[in-house]
């Protein structure tokens, strides 16, 4: 099917320029795309966008690149024996109509199992859309990248905060002192914390006289640009949270301020924090104990600032204790939810947080079912992605035998990589939408590709929950979509269409609409009709979109409230709208049942025992971290030629001390194994990580046969997660343990 955009532009096509926000991580950037009729003549920061102001990293620019990258799929694929074969949609459809039913129908629902990837997060149309298709499964077997991500703190939150996404953010641009545990946003440019130009906020922090300190098995980036950086072993961080607690209460430097009468749990925590002093864990930190005492000390002095935790500390087996004592250490010293300190987001659209009765509600729901194989608990309607191998290895009532995958590359995101990618070999049937056909969607059978993200329209349903100031920003299609390319919430629909027994060609647009008609009626009640009125014209992610903004906590009420927001509004003002520095919220934005902050829910309480049963455990003598680096984003953006250049990124960081004892010298090849397995690295020597740590980034891995990325694969590099053992899990939330593994090195 001929692009629109392939046909050649006339001779006098027009120089214009495009605003879009950058969908490659969650920093959100605005950026502005030069193009020249169907070419991007260039991409950089939009200096006028109200959150951003111009900053943007290397990956923006390969945003070109993703559009006219060769190996992106254009048409859906199916299978035909080893090949597969451009289709149209109807063929595609045609196709998953002709093998989902009967399997769901001999089955049952659980016999199909859907794994949604990162990327869905950055795109409107499948972040608003994929429920549909999930609910029209209808099975248990959701699958998602949250497992292998924040799913602790989303946890500890609900727990805490009564919403899974009442997350609170370092309010920095006020900020006099930052705690950074295992987190690198000179790199990642943050996550669970919306913050374009760390480094310049950063820097504005120090300038006003505030302290950046980092904790981190390696010397980071981020601990490049900060006032202090201690080493921690991998893993331990639960001793060191819960040693400053004790501190705090040892010391008497216990300061709840504000929030005193809103917290709940206060002598239950002193209580619990009692076995965790600093002399008794400082050992299984590798942290003295004198340092502990004085970051508690520093935080409960500091004007204002908080702790901010984030991938290292939930990705580990202790990942929601972590999260939790994370914000406990906040809120008692009175640093949470005030000015400077760790803040609620308060989102134009979409947040559970500003929606139903303000101050109490019903909290979170965990456990309503387990997982077949290992019983893992049901988290926020998902399963942990590393269970997705046995249930579909395992026979029995209930085994996956088909399986969805929405912009999720688990053969090498997730834990047992090459596990995995042996069983979806295994697999009766298995659709993937996705952009190319790499480690994970050549075991499809069908594939349907993604619009290339200059082809449609842009507003961030998650990130203004994350972000660092208020507003609200929309993004218009820069170019027009592919003649013919059916958009992603379509996809979704026509999928649900099928798994729901209505058939490949049922009207899916008028289905759309009786869906919405419904959610108005809920919400509006006798002014449906008036609502529904509002938002003709509109289709899609954009009327969801309208009706979030217009009843959200800005919107304009459909009339009610002159001023407020509506998308016409929002995308009239190019670089977005303002809505100001992140103001207290508790506790209008609790939704516990008490209407108080939890600071010591029963569930956690209960998992100390585990954390002190291992406070004696010795360190191994090798184990293996992850690494982010600015130019390179999981596992998908190596085969972007602006990306790939340069020095291979890959490498495995080692120790002069650890790489001395087995002979490696800079750049030699060695083999690090593990119990589940073992990878071939180029080993980087260097004392920014600490002794007995390696340091591999994950996403690596592009030889396996059947990908299609010409790119990527001529520095393929090595699959962290083919040692990672799936089995290994924090128990409360599910998340994947990534951190701390033990491993080998040896010359290969
Ligand atoms: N060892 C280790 N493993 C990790 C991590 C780690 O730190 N260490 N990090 C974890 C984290 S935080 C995450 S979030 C996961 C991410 O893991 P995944 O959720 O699997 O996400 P990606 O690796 O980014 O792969 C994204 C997939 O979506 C496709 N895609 C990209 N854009 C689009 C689009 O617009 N539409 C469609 N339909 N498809 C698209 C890509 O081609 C690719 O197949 O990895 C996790 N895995
Ligand atoms: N350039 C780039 N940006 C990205 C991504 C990317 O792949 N590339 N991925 C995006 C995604 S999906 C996410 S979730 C975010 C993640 O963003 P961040 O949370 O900033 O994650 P990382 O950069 O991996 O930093 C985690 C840090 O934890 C350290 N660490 C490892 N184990 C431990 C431990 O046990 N304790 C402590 N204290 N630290 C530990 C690691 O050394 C690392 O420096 O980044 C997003 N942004
Ligand atoms: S930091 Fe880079 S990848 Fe992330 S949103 Fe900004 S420009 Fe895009
Ligand atoms: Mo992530």
């Amino acid at each position: 099917m001929p692009a629109a955009q392939d046909a050649p532009d006339a001779p006098d096509a027009k120089d214009a320029s495009h605003y879009r926000i950058c969908p490659l991580c969650e920093a959100c950037c605005g950026l502005e795309v030069r193009t020249r009729g169907s070419q991007v003549l260039g991409i950089r920061g939009a200096e006028y966008d109200v959150f951003s102001a111009g900053y943007l990293c290397p990956k923006a620019v390969a945003l070109r690149d993703l559009h006219e990258d060769p190996d992106r799929i254009r048409t859906p694929l199916i299978r035909r024996g080893a090949r597969f074969l451009p289709a149209t949609w109807d063929e595609a459809f045609a196709e998953i109509e002709r093998r989902l039913p009967p399997l769901l129908q001999q089955h049952g629902r659980d016999a199909v199992a859907v794994a949604v990837g990162n990327p869905s997060a950055h795109k409107m149309g499948l972040l608003l859309y994929f429920s549909r298709l999930a609910k029209a499964l209808g099975t248990k077997n959701v699958f998602s990248a949250s497992t292998l991500d924040q799913m602790p703190k989303q946890l500890s939150s609900g727990w805490m905060f009564g919403h899974w996404l009442s997350i609170p953010v370092p309010d920095i641009a006020r900020s006099h002192y930052l705690l950074v545990i295992g987190a690198n946003p000179m790199a990642s440019n943050g996550s669970l914390w919306t913050v374009p130009d760390f480094r310049g906020k950063a820097r504005a922090l120090r300038e006003r006289g505030g302290r950046l300190v980092v904790i981190d098995p390696r010397r980071t980036e981020t601990a490049a640009v900060a006032d202090a950086h201690h080493f921690i072993r991998p893993g331990a961080d639960i001793f060191l949270l819960a040693a400053m607690v004790h501190t705090l209460f040892d010391e008497g430097l216990v300061r709840t301020g504000r929030l005193a009468e809103h917290l709940n749990g206060v002598d239950d925590l002193r209580q619990a924090m009692q076995a965790f002093a600093p002399e008794r864990v400082a050992a299984r930190c590798a942290i003295d104990a004198l340092t502990i005492r004085q970051l508690a000390r520093e935080l409960a002095a500091a004007e204002s600032g908080c702790v901010y935790g984030r991938l290292g500390t939930c990705t580990q087996s202790y990942g929601t204790l972590c999260s939790w004592l994370v914000d406990v250490l906040n809120a008692l010293t009175g640093k949470l939810d005030e000015p400077g300190g760790a803040m609620f987001p308060q989102a134009a659209a979409f947040a559970q947080n500003t929606q139903g009765a303000p101050g109490r509600g019903r909290g979170v729901a965990t456990g309503r079912h387990a997982s077949r194989v290992s019983g893992a608990p049901e988290i926020y309607g998902e399963l942990p992605m590393t269970c997705l191998s046995e249930e579909i290895e395992t026979p029995g009532p209930g085994q996956v035998r088909a399986l969805f995958t929405v912009a999720s590359n688990p053969v090498l995101s997730s834990p047992g990589g090459p596990r995995l990618a042996r069983a979806l070999d295994e697999l009766d049937f298995m659709v993937s939408m996705d952009l190319y056909i790499n480690e994970t969607t050549r075991h499809a059978d069908v594939i349907l590709p993604g619009q290339s993200p200059l082809e449609h329209s842009h507003y961030d349903v998650a990130f203004p929950q994350l972000s660092w100031r208020n507003h609200a920003r929309f993004s218009e299609a820069v170019f027009a979509p592919a003649a013919g390319h059916l958009p992603e919430w379509q996809q979704l629909l026509r999928l649900a269409a099928i798994a729901k027994g209505l058939g490949a060609r049922a009207d899916v647009l008028a289905l759309d609409d009786e869906a919405v008609a419904l959610e108005v009626r809920k919400l509006a009640g006798d002014q449906a009709p008036w609502v529904m009125q509002a938002l003709a014209g509109l289709q899609g992610p954009e009327r969801l979109l309208e009706l979030a903004l217009r009843s959200g906590p800005y919107g304009d009420a459909f009339g009610m409230k002159p001023g407020g927001l509506s998308l016409a509004k929002v995308r009239a003002a190019a670089g977005g709208i303002d809505l100001g520095e992140l103001a207290p919220r508790v506790p209008e934005l609790l939704r516990t049942p008490s209407g108080k902050v939890e600071l010591a829910p029963a569930q956690l309480l209960a998992d100390l025992p585990r954390a002190l049963a291992d406070l004696d455990t010795p360190a191994p003598a090798l184990v293996v971290i992850g690494r982010r680096d600015v130019r390179s984003n999981n596992s998908w953006m190596h085969n972007l030629p602006t990306l790939a250049k340069g020095p291979f990124r890959g490498t495995a960081l080692v120790h002069p001390q650890d790489a001395a004892r087995q002979g490696l010298a800079d750049g030699a090849r060695a083999r690090l194994a593990s119990a589940q397995g073992s990878v071939e690295v180029t080993v980087a020597l260097s004392d920014s990580v600490m002794p007995g740590v390696i340091s591999l980034p994950h996403g690596w891995g592009h030889d396996l046969p059947g990908a299609q990325l010409g790119v990527a694969a001529r520095q393929p590099g090595a699959n962290l997660n083919a040692l990672l053992d799936d089995a290994e899990r924090d128990p409360l939330s599910g998340n994947a343990v990534l951190s701390g593994v033990a491993v080998t090195l040896a010359p290969a």
